[in-house]
């Protein structure tokens, strides 16, 4: 009897640990071999080894799992636990999302960690209302202009065919006078690829990713802007998990994090090399392209305010001060 109850108990201890196994999807837009898919990837790697393969959480690269545009969507309706976005990509349903979008608002490594730092209250209490988590925030490389051929102004944008990949590089397009079309990451290389786009704003990292160089020969390095990539959590799964787990989660994400952020910066000079590697000129803005690309800025710095309201307000003046 008594041998019976301890088999017993140890066959219920073996299957509630197999039965404790929990298994999380992550959506990202960008391909495997990116650097914030690597360290998406790692990230996932600490939560499994932290947890002892308790759960495990599948990376799911390159808008296999859901286009880019609507993986903020599948995590706030538990379609998938995580997943990572493009913070601007969702400034039309609320400014503040795009603040880090504006060109030459925060055109430097520390000045995007100061605009984070400035940002990151705010959008953590509307991701809680949209019964979601920030868990860790990384941003892309500067950005700078790819086009076919040779520009002095921003006059000699006008008419060509340009890919936006969120609200504020469309506008740009209209202000500049190119004609813009909405291309996710993804989808660029074949966009190239059929002559659908001629030109863009982007990282070195997106143009090295797109294989850019087959396509366009230069690339202006303005600096403008650092948009930031956001890993999101489905507030209920993550209270679903024991403590522990969600601890594992929480130091995973701000070890990303800071991982993220250097990667950015180091891999940021070896995209350029590698761009130049395959053919591309890199070159900087002349005076004139600089002063057009800054009045771009301006005015969109100014109708993002009208939007953004007092929130939007507050966050410039605090990131001033910083
Ligand atoms: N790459 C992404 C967003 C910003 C960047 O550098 C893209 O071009 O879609």
């Amino acid at each position: 009897m008594r041998f019976k109850l301890t088999l017993g108990v140890a066959a219920l201890a073996v299957s509630s640990t197999v039965f404790a196994q929990t298994k999380w999807d992550l959506p990202t837009g960008y391909p495997a071999n990116n650097f914030h898919t690597e360290n998406v990837a790692q990230f996932a790697a600490d939560v499994d080894r932290a947890t002892g393969g308790k759960l495990k959480i599948t990376v799911h690269a390159n808008a296999s799992l859901f286009k880019a545009p609507e993986i903020k969507r599948a995590v706030q309706g538990g379609q998938a636990q995580m997943g990572e976005i493009l913070l601007s990509n969702f400034s039309n349903e609320w400014p503040i999302f795009g603040a880090d979008g504006l060109p030459f608002l925060a055109d430097s490594y520390d000045a995007a960690m100061k605009l984070y730092k400035a940002q990151k209250p705010l959008m953590e209490r509307k991701f809680a209302e949209q019964g979601m988590m920030l868990l860790y925030t990384v941003p892309w490389p500067p950005q700078g202009i790819y086009v076919k051929k040779p520009i002095e102004s921003a006059a000699d944008l006008k008419g060509v065919k340009w890919r936006a990949y969120n609200p504020a590089t469309a506008r740009i397009a209209e202000l500049v006078g190119a004609q813009p079309v909405t291309v996710q990451a993804a989808e660029l290389s074949q966009a190239m690829a059929t002559g659908v786009v001629e030109s863009y704003m982007s990282s070195g990292s997106t143009g090295y990713d797109t294989k850019t160089f087959e396509h366009i020969k230069y690339w202006y390095d303005t600096q403008a802007w650092l948009p930031k990539n956001a890993v999101l959590v489905n507030k209920a799964a993550f209270d679903a998990l024991d403590k522990p787990t969600q601890a594992a989660i929480l130091k995973a994400g701000a070890d990303a994090e800071t991982r993220g952020w250097a990667l950015s910066k180091t891999k940021n000079s070896e995209y350029i090399e590698l761009l130049k590697k395959n053919g591309m000129t890199i070159l900087p803005p002349s005076p004139q392209l600089k002063a057009d690309m800054k009045k771009v800025g301006e005015t969109m710095l100014q109708e993002w305010l009208q939007k953004a309201g007092a929130e939007g307000q507050a966050i410039v003046d605090a990131f001033k001060k910083m």
